[in-house]
C-alpha cells in the first residue's frame, strides 16, 4: 500500500536578528505535527527556511557595516545562527529554504513572470503608509490611531513606480474559500480577514519596488526588485522544485499544510491562495495561524527587543523539557504569556514529580523486587485483553466492565489502552496541549496506582504475593510504554529513553503498538537509567537566568558609541564668548551624601581659588587628582549643587563602550600654567 504522504511548514524566518522563542515555539510544534505523522506511518516532508530579502536587512547590513548576504550568512549559518538552534532544538526539518538560494530566485523570476504575462500583474504607481520595522504597507483604513496595526509605530507616506497583483480579481473566490470551507483555522479567524480585510475591499497588492535593491531583480525590468511577499510566499513550492530544477517533487507533496503566526495569516490566507489561484495550481490544504507568546502581556518581537532566547533555556533546563513546556502549557491557536517561572513549574510538576517518578520508581522497583527481570506470565490475562480491546475500540474508559482483576487494574488499563484514540482526535486538530492533558491524565493514574497497591507493602511476602507484585509491575510498565510512544513527538529524546528503560523492543514501541494493551513482553528486563528529569531549584534557576540574559544583553552591546555630531552651526563670536582655562587641582573632596559629585579648590591664575563640583566621583578618586592641570569653563553663572556652589565646569572626553559611559578628563601637560587660556 502507498503510504499516506503530509506536507507541512513553518514561516520562512527574517534573520534580521538572531531567532527568539517565538520562532522556536512555531518550529517545535511543526516538528510535533510532523513526527506525529511520521509515526503513524505517513511519508513526511517538513520544510522550514529563512526570509532573507527586503529592505530591513539591508538597513540592517548596513548598520553592521557588512553586505546583506553576509549579514544573513552570519545569522543563518554562523554561530548560534538558526541552522545551529534548529540543530540543537532537535527539528526533524526535511528540507531547509533560504530565499537567496540559486534556485528560489530563478523560480521566483519565472513566477512573476507567469504572473505578469497571464494579466495579473501590472505597472502602476504605488501611494500608500508603510511601516518600515514590519515591512507592510498599510491603507488610511486599516491604521490604528494613524499607526502600524501589527507594532503599532509611526508609519511613513511612501509613492512609487510599481508592479501591482491584481489581489481584487480574487477577493469572491477567496471569500467563498475561507467561508465555506476549513482551509483557515481556528475558525475565528476567518471572520477576522473576511470583515477587516476583504469586505472592505480588497485592493492590488504591490509586488515591486524600486526604493531599495536587496530583493530578487524582476528580469525583464531592472530596477525594480521583487517585494517581499511575492518571494516570501513561493518559498513553499519553490522548495519542492516548483519553476527550478533543483528538486522535482512538487506533485508528490503539494499541497500541504502551513503553521504560521496569527498577524501572517492575512498574507496567508487572502493573498497565497490569489496568487495560486492566479498561477493556476492547487491551494494548500489548510492554513493554521497559531497564537502569540506574550512577554509581559505584549508581543514578543525582534524590533521591539523583547526576546527570550531559547539557547539559554535550552542549555539551562535541556531541549526536551523547553520543547514540552511550549506545547504543553500554550494552547496552540491562542495567546499565551511566557515566563520562566512557568516553564520551571512545569518542569517540576510534570517532568520531575509526574513522569520522571512515575519512571523511576517503577524501574527502581522491579529491580528491587525481581533482579530487573519480571517471571514470565504476569502480563495480562484473557480477560483483561478483552477488556481492553473493547475499551480502545469504542474509546471508553472502562465503565460498567467487570472481568476479573481489581477495580484499579481495569481503570488504569481502561484508560491506557484508549488513550492512543483521544491522542490522535487531538493531534488531527493541532490541539497538543489537550493530546498531552490526555497522556497526562494517564501518567497521574499511574502514580495513584502505585500508591493504591503499595507495591512495598505486597514485597513483605513475596511468596503470597510475589505474583500480584508482578502483575502490578508489569501494568505500569505498559502504561509508560504507551505515553512514551505518544510523547515521542515532543520529546523525542527522553520518549526513547524511556522506551530503552521499561525494556520495550522496536515492535512495541510502534504506533500500532500505543493501541494495544499487552504488548510488552510478560519475561521482560529494565535497564535503569539516569534520572531524566531531574526537579529544579527555582530561586537558583531564576537567578542564574538573570544573569544569563544580562550578560547576552552585554554581550549584544557594540563595543563603542560615540555621539554623533551636531548638525547645527555655532558662530565664530559666540564660541568666543566661552572662557576656557588651565586649572590646577589644589584640593579635591568627596561631596557628603552624594555618590557622583567631587568638590574641587582650583587655582585658576586669578590670586583667589576657585570652587567646581564636578559629577566624576564614579571614574576618579579625589586623592588621584590632586595636583593635575585640567581645563576648565570659567563663565558660567555659578550654581548650587548639594548646597555648595560651582563656578565653573570642568572639561572631559565622554563615549560609551558596551552599554557603559565612559569619562576622561581632560589632563593637561602641567607645564602649562593655571589660568593660561585656551582658544
Ligand atoms: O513574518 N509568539 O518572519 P518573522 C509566537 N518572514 N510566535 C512567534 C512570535 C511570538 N512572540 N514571534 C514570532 C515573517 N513568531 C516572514 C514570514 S512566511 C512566507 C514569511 C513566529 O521572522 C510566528 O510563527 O517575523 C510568526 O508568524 C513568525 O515567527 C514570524 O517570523
Amino acid at each position: 500500500m502507498e503510504k499516506r504522504r503530509f506536507y507541512i511548514t513553518t514561516p520562512i524566518y527574517y534573520p534580521s536578528d538572531k531567532l527568539h522563542i517565538g520562532h522556536t515555539y512555531c518550529t517545535v510544534a511543526t516538528d510535533a505535527m510532523a513526527r506525529y505523522k511520521r509515526l503513524t506511518g505517513c511519508e513526511v516532508m517538513f520544510l522550514t527556511g529563512t526570509d532573507e530579502h527586503g529592505q530591513k536587512i539591508e538597513d540592517k547590513a548596513k548598520e553592521a557595516g557588512v553586505t546583506p548576504q553576509q549579514y544573513v550568512d552570519n545569522i543563518v549559518t554562523g554561530p548560534r545562527g538558526v541552522l545551529d538552534l534548529w540543530k540543537l532544538m532537535n527539528i526533524s526539518n526535511d528540507r531547509f529554504i533560504r530565499t537567496t538560494d540559486d534556485y528560489h530566485v530563478t523560480a521566483i523570476q519565472k513566477i512573476f513572470k507567469k504572473m505578469h504575462d497571464n494579466g495579473d500583474i501590472y505597472k502602476g504607481i504605488y501611494k500608500g503608509k508603510y511601516c518600515k520595522p514590519c515591512e507592510s504597507f498599510w491603507t488610511e483604513s486599516q491604521l490604528v490611531e494613524g499607526k502600524c496595526p501589527d507594532c503599532g509605530r509611526e508609519v511613513q507616506d511612501a509613492e512609487e513606480e510599481a508592479y501591482f497583483f491584481k489581489l481584487s480579481k480574487y477577493a469572491d473566490k477567496v471569500q467563498h474559500l475561507l467561508e465555506d470551507t476549513d482551509f483557515l483555522e481556528p475558525r475565528s479567524r476567518v471572520n477576522e480577514m473576511v470583515n477587516n480585510f476583504i469586505k472592505p475591499g480588497l485592493e492590488d497588492l504591490c509586488v515591486s519596488r524600486t526604493s531599495f535593491t536587496w530583493g530578487i531583480p524582476v528580469d525583464f525590468d531592472p530596477g525594480h526588485v521583487v517585494y517581499v511577499w511575492v518571494d516570501a510566499l513561493s518559498n513553499y513550492i519553490t522548495a519542492l522544485g516548483y519553476c527550478n530544477d533543483k528538486y522535482h517533487d512538487y506533485d508528490s507533496w503539494w499541497p500541504g499544510i502551513h503553521f504560521v503566526g496569527k498577524e501572517i495569516v492575512r498574507f496567508h490566507s487572502i493573498i497565497w491562495p490569489a496568487m495560486l489561484m492566479s498561477l493556476g495550481e492547487p491551494l494548500p490544504k489548510k492554513v493554521f495561524g497559531h497564537g502569540w507568546l506574550l512577554l509581559d502581556g505584549g508581543k514578543m518581537s525582534k524590533s521591539k527587543g523583547n526576546v527570550v532566547d531559547p539557547y539559554i533555556l535550552a542549555e539551562m533546563f535541556g531541549v526536551d523539557a523547553l520543547r514540552f513546556f511550549l506545547l504543553r502549557t500554550f494552547p496552540f491557536g491562542s495567546d499565551g504569556n511566557f515566563s520562566n517561572e512557568a516553564l520551571i513549574q512545569t518542569i517540576n510538576v510534570d517532568l520531575a514529580n509526574d513522569l520522571g517518578n512515575l519512571l523511576s520508581r517503577t524501574v527502581s522497583m522491579v529491580g528491587k523486587y525481581f533482579g530487573g527481570q519480571l517471571p514470565a506470565g504476569c502480563g495480562p490475562i484473557e480477560e483483561e485483553l478483552h477488556f481492553a480491546e473493547g475499551c480502545a475500540k469504542r474509546n471508553c474508559i472502562g465503565a460498567g466492565v467487570e472481568p476479573g482483576g481489581t477495580a484499579c487494574d481495569l481503570e488504569l488499563i481502561a484508560l491506557a489502552a484508549s488513550l492512543r484514540n483521544r491522542y490522535e482526535d487531538a493531534m488531527e486538530h493541532f490541539a497538543f496541549q489537550n493530546a498531552l492533558t490526555e497522556i497526562f491524565k494517564v501518567i497521574d493514574r499511574a502514580n495513584k496506582y502505585i500508591d493504591e497497591n503499595a507495591p512495598w507493602v505486597l514485597a513483605k511476602d513475596m511468596e503470597a504475593n510475589g505474583p500480584r507484585l508482578a502483575h502490578v509491575m508489569y501494568n505500569l510498565l505498559e502504561t509508560l510504554r504507551i505515553c512514551a510512544i505518544l510523547l515521542t513527538p515532543f520529546i523525542p529524546t527522553s520518549a526513547a529513553e524511556v522506551l530503552r528503560q521499561v525494556g520495550a523492543c522496536e515492535a512495541c514501541s510502534s504506533w500500532d503498538s500505543a493501541g494495544q494493551w499487552g504488548a510488552l513482553a510478560g519475561d521482560l528486563t529494565v535497564r535503569r537509567g539516569e534520572n531524566l528529569f531531574p526537579r529544579v531549584d527555582a530561586d537558583k534557576a531564576l537567578r542564574e537566568l538573570e544573569a544569563a540574559a544580562e550578560a547576552a544583553k552585554k554581550a549584544a552591546l557594540p563595543d563603542l558609541e560615540i555621539e554623533p555630531q551636531l548638525e547645527e552651526k555655532v558662530d565664530f563670536d559666540t564660541f568666543c564668548k566661552s572662557d576656557f582655562r588651565a586649572v590646577k587641582v589644589k584640593d579635591c573632596q568627596p561631596v557628603k551624601k552624594s555618590d557622583k559629585l567631587l568638590k574641587f579648590t582650583l587655582d585658576d591664575g586669578t590670586g583667589t581659588d576657585r570652587q567646581i563640583l564636578s559629577g566624576i566621583a564614579k571614574w576618579y578618586k579625589p586623592e588621584d587628582l590632586v595636583g593635575k592641570t585640567l581645563m576648565a569653563i570659567v563663565n558660567l553663572p555659578p550654581r548650587k549643587m548639594m548646597g555648595l556652589e560651582s563656578n565653573g565646569m570642568l572639561i572631559s572626553a565622554v563615549h560609551t563602550e558596551k552599554g557603559e559611559e565612559q569619562l576622561n578628563l581632560l589632563i593637561l601637560d602641567g607645564k602649562i600654567p593655571a589660568g593660561a587660556k585656551m582658544c
